[in-house]
């Protein structure tokens, strides 16, 4: 055997060496979970999400929707060439907020419209356009004149006629519509007030407090994750007397 070549010095030897490896292996073990993590910890820990950041901006898509910028107008446009024509501060009737209200119509064989172009968000839960309206005509039968309120793409192409409003619906007071144009997230688009009026009593369709709202998905907000600590479970103490071992070199002959 292996240790009858070996005195009891050496054998006293040997076993502080291997007692040493057990303390080396236990080292390696401790260091070795300073940076090993588990597949489960790796898969929960230590990563940041990241969210992609929607492009829909909640709130208010229409500008100048009480028309107060008044004349020159930089947000709507007209089919009149005299935005004049359309856009009016006069007292009679009041508008409903502010100094300056629309006014179309008016007069006999008129065609006018008024519209404003934006940009609906993909990523909306709703959309909703409303605008306060009012009616004042001289016509006693009904209906001769025409308000109709659309959606058209970005060319001026009508999609959808939310609403028509008629000299039949004449009113003394301002009135409020409110349409879900949701389906139209994620395109570019009008909405277009349209008058036209018959050859006899005239009808004027009044207009303000214009809006076009969107509201949109919730964005995930991201949260901060803790790197999990890793855990030292093994530990080793060297023994105070603990002194450098030199293992023994044993030389064996072919005949021993
Ligand atoms: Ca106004
Ligand atoms: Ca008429």
């Amino acid at each position: 055997m292996f240790l009858k070549h070996i005195n009891r010095k050496s054998q006293h030897a040997i076993m502080q060496a291997l007692w040493i490896a057990g303390v080396l292996i236990g080292l390696m073990a401790a260091t070795s979970a300073l940076f090993y993590q588990t597949p489960a910890a790796r898969a929960t820990g230590d990563t940041t999400t990241s969210v992609l950041q929607a492009d829909c901006a909640p709130g208010e898509l229409i500008q100048d929707g009480g028309f107060e910028a008044g004349l020159p107008n930089p947000a709507w446009q007209t089919s009149s060439n005299v935005l004049s024509d359309i856009l009016d501060d006069s007292p009679v009737p009041p508008p409903r907020t502010g100094m300056w209200k629309a006014w179309l119509g008016g007069d006999n064989l008129i065609q006018q419209s008024l519209w404003q172009t934006m940009n609906v968000a993909t990523d909306t839960t709703s959309v909703e356009v409303s605008y306060w309206w009012r009616v004042d005509t001289f016509e006693t039968n009904h209906p001769f004149d025409t308000l109709e309120v659309q959606v058209r793409d970005a060319a001026g192409n009508p999609l959808e006629t939310l609403e028509t409003l008629t000299d039949g619906d004449e009113s003394s007071t301002w009135e409020q519509s409110t349409l879900d144009v949701s389906s139209y997230a994620g395109q570019t688009i009008q909405i277009a007030f349209v008058v036209e009026t018959d050859d006899t009593n005239p009808t004027s369709f009044f207009l303000d407090d214009v809006s076009l709202t969107q509201t949109c998905a919730a964005t995930p907000t991201p949260t901060a994750t803790v790197e999990p600590t890793p855990t030292v479970t093994a530990t080793a103490t060297l023994p105070a007397d603990a002194s450098p071992v030199y293992l023994p070199l044993i030389l064996r002959s072919n005949n021993d």
